[in-house]
């Protein structure tokens, strides 16, 4: 991760601007906010009267995203503002963007609707890489599987459940749903009621889909949310913010077309997979990798199907991948 040092001149100029713009704030002036949506380097904040702000972010605020929760003072325009300070965020979900940066997903939340879509198809390897996203959050994750209109026979369910079997035995719950005939909506809505959840997945996976098929008024939502931030309504570029009608939140977040959890230690990254936990600690080798060396307790388990092939196979790639060596 190449983050640029500022050198010792480059930090004191930081400061003193930070102290000078701290000096201006006016702390009568200052409302409590929560981030609806980011773009380019400002952000929509709705007030306490669910009012919607354009907003200019002080420079060394950092990043803002959907469920962030700020302070912020009004400008002179109607209806815009500047950010002032945020509160600590409870959890962040981010993933490593281009060049060494952090992309953040949203701040916040309380749980990850992971969205498998039967077309253009269910990947293991992805769904695992939100859980090991998860995990590294400590927060509870449960699986949509969308699009289920499009599933025609009771081979093709079958095929389905092959493949999710093993995240049915880690107690992860999983949800069949589709926009189209509004199957299983009801019981995602339930599962979300109250809480803070964000929508992850691969690009075309339908969670703007699912979005407005939970919210019943969410045209009028996006085009005022377009509205205020001249952004378009189709495309899904950055997280957004949605109330659901029953309490709670949901978070729209753009697709991407391959989820990469943030590096981490072989310890953590087998901690993030809950079916190897029985089987660990008894390889040959107390450092082994569970790839070629003889007596290997993981491999032996999944020979015995006692771990999923493709937890196995995806365990592997983001271990090659992603684990960092101690
Ligand atoms: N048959 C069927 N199609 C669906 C369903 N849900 C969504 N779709 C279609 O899937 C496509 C993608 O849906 P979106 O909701 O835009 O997907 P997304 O996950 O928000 O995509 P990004 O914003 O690019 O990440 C659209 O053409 C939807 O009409 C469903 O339950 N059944
Ligand atoms: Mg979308
Ligand atoms: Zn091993």
């Amino acid at each position: 991760m190449s983050k640029r040092k500022l050198s010792k001149q480059q930090q004191a100029r930081v400061k003193n601007r930070r102290q000078a713009e701290d000096n201006t704030l006016d702390e009568s002036q200052l409302q409590p906010g929560l981030v609806i949506t980011n773009f380019g380097k400002r952000v929509l904040v709705e007030d306490e009267q669910d009012e919607l702000h354009n907003c200019a972010v002080r420079q060394h605020l950092g990043k803002l995203v959907a469920g962030d929760q700020v302070f912020w003072q009004p400008d002179i325009e109607p209806n815009t503002g500047v950010v002032v300070k945020t509160q600590p965020r409870r959890h962040e979900l981010s993933r490593p963007g281009f060049r060494g940066q952090t992309r953040m997903v949203a701040a916040n939340i309380d749980q990850i609707g992971i969205v498998a879509p039967v077309e253009p198809g269910v990947h293991p390897d992805m769904i695992d890489r939100y859980l090991v996203a998860a995990h590294q959050l400590q927060l509870p994750a449960f699986i949509i599987l969308n699009k289920i209109d499009l599933l025609q026979s009771e081979e093709e369910w079958e095929a389905i459940a092959e493949l999710l079997w093993s995240y049915d035995e880690l107690e992860i719950p999983i949800l069949p749903v589709s926009t189209v005939t509004g199957e299983g909506l009801d019981e995602l809505a339930e599962r979300m009621q109250g809480k803070n959840s964000v929508l992850v997945g691969l690009s075309g996976a339908g969670k703007s889909s699912l979005i407005k098929a939970l919210i019943p008024d969410i045209d009028i939502k996006i085009n005022e949310l377009s509205e205020k931030s001249g952004l378009g309504k189709h495309t899904t570029t950055n997280s957004i913010l949605y109330h659901l009608p029953s309490g709670g939140n949901l978070i729209d977040s753009p697709g991407v077309r391959e989820f990469t959890p943030h590096p981490c230690s072989l310890e953590e990254l087998e901690q993030a997979y809950p079916d190897f936990h029985p089987f660990l600690g008894q390889c040959k080798f107390n450092n082994c990798t569970h790839t070629t060396e003889p007596d290997c307790a993981i491999r032996h388990a999944v020979k015995e199907e006692e771990i999923a092939d493709t937890r196995y196979l995806s365990f592997q790639r983001l271990r090659e991948r992603f684990v960092q060596a101690p």
